[in-house]
């Protein structure tokens, strides 16, 4: 953002515009959006960062200047006599942080917040003389609306006469519950008619009817939020919603007056978690500051209210746009598709890469470059595409092409066995070599420091490494001619290099990228050989021999050490000095003294309280207990925390003996 020249500048904004003028024709206009909510307000953030970068773009025909969408419909219009503005948002709670430290300098003190769901609905003005309705209206362009009266008579909610003869005005949300929503898209499919993309289009498209004998046969609600212009006795939000809950409008029950951001975060994450459960659609929690003198004081920008801000809950799922596929080597030379994609907001971070695993699936899927994909995080962590939507398809797309040389060194690829994964098995090539060495020096191999994935990709480019031996022959001179190498980073360096030949030889094991030997596996091998020289001679047998450790990593170790280029590599490195010894500590159970886990076999499951499950493995194990991951009939407890699964039921099953979490701990103490 900072580099972006004004020129560039220009030129996004001229783009965002009418990219967003578009949209938001789409979205206000015709009540059928062409974008999830999401890509808009990403654009939109993006065009407010680049006019407040130059504020010389801002123009007063920009979309970030207008309140809502244009008006070129066939209703009525309505003025507003006070504006229907619409409200600022925020996507983090830092940013929530900074409404409210900008509240508190502007007031000079801490203030509560009514604290409200933000409904996925149209915003809906109600006018009453002498306790009548008169007008309903929707927002409009927020200086004008649509005249919607005659079909707000039919949604049931909506009182058509107050219990006092009160001329006012009260504004909210008016929405399509989920029930109502999933139903009304079934007869529409059923019909052949296209289907609503969600709630807040389905409300729109219901309400906004010139027949509002439509809108009687649609199932509409309201919450009422808003009370333009409360008596007098009527000090804070708060209390405007209970009186207008009086007065016999549907007000939603939720609201919470919270003293602080701490309460407002607690709101957040109790209804990030109920939002699924609710009846109605929310995208967000709405604060506004309680005290309605305040208000008043705080006033509003140009476009938005000061004392109010909508936290957008993360979007769960998004679409987005494919614009390559890149295809990255690892460490055992499997070839990884990689969807890039246009930058997207996803359940809280910022998304534009996802991984397609292998080419089946990437053929499965029929991805295309150019392609609208949804994309979602499986088990909430990982960006995967879930589907492409087909609708969206340019029509000149072509069917994308699997590669059959390496993307590193250009040797064909091949498929192994029967296995679905493509891979380059040039063991020179060098995208390989560059994740080996990195894999080499990671924490749980040989664990060097400042040897990170920029430094081993700089050693390769510059052709000063070209297998992990070559790391011991490093000298200050060669590491000098890297980015950014003074003769202090050079030290260190070359020190964290020289500390690592001392490490016990699982942790070279591990280094070593051998298929299916990670450092568990390595350890219990150093464990039983005890050193470099008899694991390399070990066979298939004696490593299968190992508890836990089964055939798959016994012929993977032994097939590894067969070949001649693996001996010269262990050679060259005990040459420069490696240590090739089990250094680790063997915890005999004779020293052990008698303790209730002592020589028990013990399996934890669930999600643990009071400890991390490494934590309790090494407590358990201290006490000489065997800790490990399946439950079979040598298993002699099984200690479970909270939400425990199969693991559990087997247990059960097999009739052995169950120990809460708390349980165990008492025994350990
Ligand atoms: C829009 C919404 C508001 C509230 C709830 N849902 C909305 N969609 C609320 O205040 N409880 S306020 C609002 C707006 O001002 N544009």
């Amino acid at each position: 953002m900072a580099d972006i020249t004004l020129d560039e500048a220009k030129k996004e904004v001229v783009a965002l515009r009418k990219q967003l003028n578009e949209w938001a024709e789409a979205y206000y206009s015709k009540d059928a959006p062409e974008v999830e909510d999401n890509v808009y307000d990403q654009k939109y953030q993006r065009l407010i960062e680049l006019e407040s970068r130059y504020p010389e773009l801002v123009t007063p025909d920009s979309i970030t200047q207008r309140v809502g969408g244009e008006i070129d419909s066939e209703f009525t219009k309505v003025r507003h006599d006070v504006p229907m503005l619409s409200m600022g948002d925020v996507f983090s709670k830092d940013e929530l942080k900074e409404f409210d430290a900008r509240i508190q300098k502007l007031v000079g003190h801490p203030v509560a917040y009514n604290v409200e769901l933000k409904i996925d609905g149209l915003s809906l003005s109600l006018e009453y003389e002498t306790g009548k309705l008169v007008r309903a209206s929707t927002r409009g362009n927020g200086s004008v609306g649509e005249d919607v009266t005659a079909n707000a008579r039919y949604i049931s909610d909506i009182p058509q006469t107050l219990p006092r003869p009160l001329t006012t005005e009260v504004r909210g949300e008016c929405y399509m519950g989920k029930e109502a929503f999933a139903k009304l898209n079934q007869e529409r499919d059923e019909k052949g008619l296209p289907v609503f993309a969600n709630p807040r289009n389905a409300a729109a498209g219901s309400l906004r009817q010139l027949d509002a004998k439509v809108t009687k046969k649609r199932d509409l609600s309201t919450f009422i939020y808003t009370w333009v212009n409360p008596p007098e006795d009527i000090t804070s939000q708060h209390q405007a919603i209970e009186a207008m809950h009086d007065l016999g409008f549907h007000i939603n029950e939720t609201g919470r007056k919270l003293a602080n951001l701490d309460e407002v975060f607690a709101f957040i994450d109790e209804y990030t978690e109920k939002r699924d459960s609710l009846t109605y659609g929310i995208d967000g929690i709405v604060l506004k500051v309680d005290d309605l003198a305040l208000q008043a004081e705080l006033g509003n920008t140009v476009k938005v209210p000061r004392w109010e801000i909508a936290y957008k809950f993360p979007p769960e799922e998004q679409e987005t746009i494919v614009r390559d596929i890149e295809w990255t080597v690892g460490r055992t030379g499997v070839v990884t598709p990689t969807a890039v994609m246009d930058p997207v907001q996803l359940a809280g971070t910022t998304v534009s890469r996802a991984v397609l695993h292998n080419p089946d699936l990437l053929k499965q899927k029929d991805v295309r470059i150019g392609d609208t994909v949804k994309i979602h995080k499986a088990g909430d962590i990982i960006p995967e595409i879930s589907e492409v939507v087909l609708s969206k398809r340019p029509a000149n797309s072509v069917p994308y092409e699997i590669p059959t040389v390496c993307p590193s060194c250009g040797q064909k690829l091949v498929h192994l066995k029967d296995e679905v994964a493509l891979r380059c098995i040039n063991p020179s090539c060098p995208a390989q070599v560059e994740e080996g060495i990195i894999h080499f020096a990671s924490r749980p191999a040989m664990n060097i420091a400042g040897l990170g994935p920029k430094i081993v990709k700089q050693l390769i480019d510059n052709d000063l490494v070209h297998n992990v031996a070559d790391l011991y022959h490093l000298t200050p001179d060669e590491l000098g001619k890297l980015d950014h190498f003074k003769e202090k980073s050079i030290n260190n360096l070359l020190t964290a290099i020289d500390n690592s030949k001392k490490n016990s030889v699982e942790l070279l094991l591990t280094g070593l990228g051998i298929d299916h030997v990670g450092a568990k596996a390595a350890r219990l091998i150093a464990q039983k050989f005890k050193n470099m020289s008899k694991i390399m001679a070990a066979s298939v047998q004696e490593v299968a021999a190992i508890d836990t450790i089964g055939t798959t990593i016994a012929e993977s170790l032994t097939t590894y050490f067969a070949q001649p280029s693996a001996q010269k590599l262990i050679e060259e490195l005990e040459e420069s000095g490696l240590n090739m010894e089990y250094l680790g500590q063997d915890i005999s159970s004779d020293d052990i003294e008698d303790n209730f886990f002592k020589d028990k076999t013990v399996v934890l499951t669930g999600k643990l309280a009071h400890y991390s499950r490494s934590e309790f493995t090494k407590k358990l194990q201290a006490l000489g207990a065997k800790v490990t991951g399946s439950v079979s009939k040598k298993t002699n407890y099984v200690i479970h925390g909270e939400d425990a699964g199969s693991k559990l039921t087997k247990a059960e099953n097999l009739g052995i003996p169950l120990l809460t979490e708390e349980e165990a701990i008492a025994q350990i103490e």
